[in-house]
């Protein structure tokens, strides 16, 4: 120790599934001594976003954590309830703020920092800012390497993508053209207009490295082809910081105890866990069918089921909530064999249970590591976005699986029998077992005083 504080700054984009894997990382600095500045909009774009926050600033009170004022037209009408931002009007809002206030924030900060953590999310509205104050600049990557992959070449494509059966990039497996998002597909698409860092892969490059929430054994392959530059030339290090770990501040209240008291009751590896990610967007008629096909596996479960309602409106209206949703005579079928909550919960806790046998998931990406930390094999559902990609990335390296032709969940119903069949040959398949604890060992080998994460560290403030 030579008595240097080194200090990082990051600005986290919205959304659970970007402000969940900054907190991690943000931990993990803090558990190595470095100082950090966490800077995040208000209001937030879900209520869960907040409380995840203030959990955070009162198990860190050490954190400099600095609010900017999100100046929307929607929130300044009124600036303290969660009166749901769309999304996109969201990120456009702290854009927004990084042009005009970003460059004097990030000089000002004491001690000065040894760099910044963006989003990528932020690419194009970062860079100009970081590059004019000679600040490193580290992009958080909040998805798979596989999809880094993709994201690095994917200006380099050719516009006609939707009439190949594939896309090839060199020193990786072909992707499907049906695994990426149609608004990736579609010229102009709001999308892409939206996550404009897509039309100019070059500006990758220009970067210091990208923090990636992965490890060696779960994505080999990929890391290996990035780094070496096959897939784009040029390339700055792409470095595992994963497995993101979950963390105490993650618990709200008491709330979290109640699945984990019913999983107590259960059998060891009995229970399949169904939970399908913060912005889920199934109508009503899906989850009656996951529901129906739940009971029909005959397999002991756990079902979260949410609505947009519960994270616009912030209504916990539990009890009534789910009658309404899955219907009487479900809700009286379930009984035998199932908890349904209609709630968040604690996710990384259940995974956790050694109840849990499998797990049913949308497939978001910090779902899949939280699974693979647990050893938890996964029957993926992707509704959207990239969750194709991940659920391949799971079923290559054989710790679960996911049925290709049921296409997007959400688009068009995917019928109980099928699901409950294909519950049934999942949670039986031994092989999903085995390779899934074999990817929990290696997950916390990555983890391990002298693993792979704080090699990665010191390299970064090696001085
Ligand atoms: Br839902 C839910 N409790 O009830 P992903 C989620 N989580 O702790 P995303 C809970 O939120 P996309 C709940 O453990 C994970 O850390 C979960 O992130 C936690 O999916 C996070 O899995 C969700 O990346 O969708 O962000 O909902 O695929 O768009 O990333």
């Amino acid at each position: 120790d030579n008595g240097v504080v080194n200090h990082v700054a990051m600005l986290p984009s919205a959304g659970m599934g970007h402000l969940t894997p900054f907190l991690r990382l943000a931990t993990f600095f803090l558990s190595h001594n470095i100082k950090v500045t966490l800077i995040t909009p208000h209001p937030t774009h879900t209520p869960s976003e907040s409380q995840l926050l203030s959990r955070f600033q009162s198990s860190f009170p050490q954190v400099n954590q600095i609010n900017f004022n999100v100046e929307s037209s929607l929130s300044t009408q009124s600036p303290n309830s969660h009166i749901a931002i769309p999304y996109f009007q969201m990120i456009d809002d702290i854009r927004t703020f990084a042009a005009k206030a970003l460059s004097h924030l990030l000089s000002s900060l004491s001690p000065p920092l040894s760099f910044f953590v963006s989003d990528y999310f932020m690419l194009s509205s970062v860079l100009s800012i970081t590059q004019s104050i000679s600040l490193p600049n580290y992009v958080l990557f909040t998805s798979s390497a596989s999809f880094f992959a993709l994201f690095s070449y994917f200006s380099t494509l050719p516009s006609s993508l939707s009439e190949h059966e594939t896309v090839e990039i060199q020193g990786i497996p072909p992707i499907p053209i049906s695994s990426i998002s149609p608004y990736l597909l579609v010229p102009n698409s709001i999308f892409k207009k939206v996550f404009i860092f897509i039309e100019d892969s070059s500006q990758i490059t220009k970067f210091d490295g990208f923090f990636i929430n992965t490890f060696e054994a779960l994505e080999q392959q990929l890391l290996e082809a990035v780094n070496a530059s096959k897939v784009l030339p040029g390339m700055p290090p792409l470095l595992p910081f994963g497995p993101f770990v979950p963390c105490e501040f993650e618990k709200e209240g008491d709330q979290w105890r109640k699945p984990l008291k019913w999983l107590d009751d259960q059998p060891r590896g009995s229970v399949v866990f169904a939970n399908f990610g913060s912005t889920t967007e199934f109508g009503w008629d899906q989850i009656r069918e996951i529901a129906d096909g739940l009971v029909r596996s005959g397999i002991r479960f756990l079902l979260v089921v949410k609505d947009k309602k519960y994270f616009n409106e912030d209504d916990k209206k539990e009890e009534a909530g789910l009658q309404e949703v899955l219907g009487y005579e479900l809700v009286d079928r379930i009984r035998d064999k199932g908890l349904v909550m209609k709630e968040w919960v604690y996710q990384s806790g259940i995974l956790s249970h050694e109840a849990i046998g499998g797990f049913l998931s949308h497939c978001g990406w910090n779902s899949i590591v939280e699974a693979a930390w647990n050893g938890v094999p996964i029957f993926g559902l992707p509704q959207r976005g990239v969750q194709k990609m991940n659920a391949e990335v799971v079923e290559r390296s054989g710790w679960g699986t996911w049925n290709k032709n049921w296409g997007w969940i959400g688009e068009c119903l995917v019928k109980g029998e099928e699901i409950g069949d294909a519950i049934k040959v999942f949670m039986n398949k031994e092989s999903f077992k085995i390779k899934a604890s074999k990817i929990k060992v290696a997950a916390r080998k990555a983890r391990s005083v002298g693993g792979d994460c704080e090699v990665t560290l010191h390299k970064l403030f090696k001085k």
